[in-house]
């Protein structure tokens, strides 16, 4: 919440995070957030209730909100296009699980959707959380310096990167393409299409079969025909 584009958002007063502790919404001198599985089997299970008072709490302070995250392995793949619905929302509460799972009763009657950041296992929800939190301070108009920078983020043209350099113009033996060097700026944009074209082609082969050809300039077209047909 203090560092980077996050702490950005934050100071500015575009972004506000509050932090719960969910023990905070227990009533016993332990602060029990957990118990044991009804039906056995290993690890415990966070019990539903301090989520229930939690959401409650904030309900009263800050309104409904429109949407109630809950953060498991469970839920359904964080992605660039989750970030942009959801960076529509003026409210949002994420919901973190912790030890084996959460009680059932919290996805079905507290959570209104539910996310994994993706397929490998992190100790809770927390870091998943900072990760939604990041990505979505991100789209917030004036939080990234350059807005050219959001509107050109790979995934938002479900291309990879170009590959970049700056100097020195040589690291021993490793040199720096031509191209770049050139002042040929037409020479640069193009290498640069097919160098990100290539890229996809090559490592992420999946996102050139999601691709809308139609988000694609006519130079651009051209190269994915030529890397297409073995040019190159
Ligand atoms: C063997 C069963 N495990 C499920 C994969 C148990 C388990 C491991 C880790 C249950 C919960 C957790 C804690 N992780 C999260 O709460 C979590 C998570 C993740 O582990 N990976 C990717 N995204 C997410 S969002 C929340």
């Amino acid at each position: 919440m203090d560092v980077g584009v996050v702490g950005r958002a934050v100071r500015s007063g575009v972004l506000d995070i509050t932090v719960y502790d969910l023990r905070s919404f227990t009533n016993d001198v332990h602060r029990t957030v957990d118990d044991a599985p009804y039906g056995g089997g290993p690890g415990m299970v966070l019990k539903a209730e301090p989520f229930m008072k939690a959401l409650s709490h904030i309900k009263s302070e800050r309104g409904v909100p429109e949407s109630v995250v809950l953060l498991s392995p469970q839920g359904r793949q964080f992605s660039q296009a989750v970030v942009e619905r959801m960076s529509g929302f003026k409210h949002i509460v994420l919901l973190c699980g912790r030890y084996e799972g959460v009680d059932e009763r919290v996805r079905t009657n507290l959570a209104t959707e539910e996310l994994s950041i993706g397929d490998y296992v992190v100790s809770g929800g927390e870091l998943p959380a900072c990760v939604v939190v990041d990505a979505i301070a991100r789209q917030i108009p004036g939080v990234v310096g350059d807005a050219d920078s959001v509107v050109g983020d790979s995934f938002v043209r479900h291309l990879l990167d170009y590959p970049h350099y700056t100097r020195p113009e040589s690291l021993g033996v490793h040199g720096v393409p031509e191209v770049l060097l050139s002042g040929d700026h037409g020479e640069i944009r193009r290498w640069r299409k097919r160098q990100a074209l290539k890229r996809t082609l090559e490592r992420r082969p999946d996102l050139v079969e999601k691709l809308d050809v139609n988000s694609l300039d006519e130079e651009e077209k051209v190269i994915l025909k030529e890397l297409r047909s073995g040019i190159r």
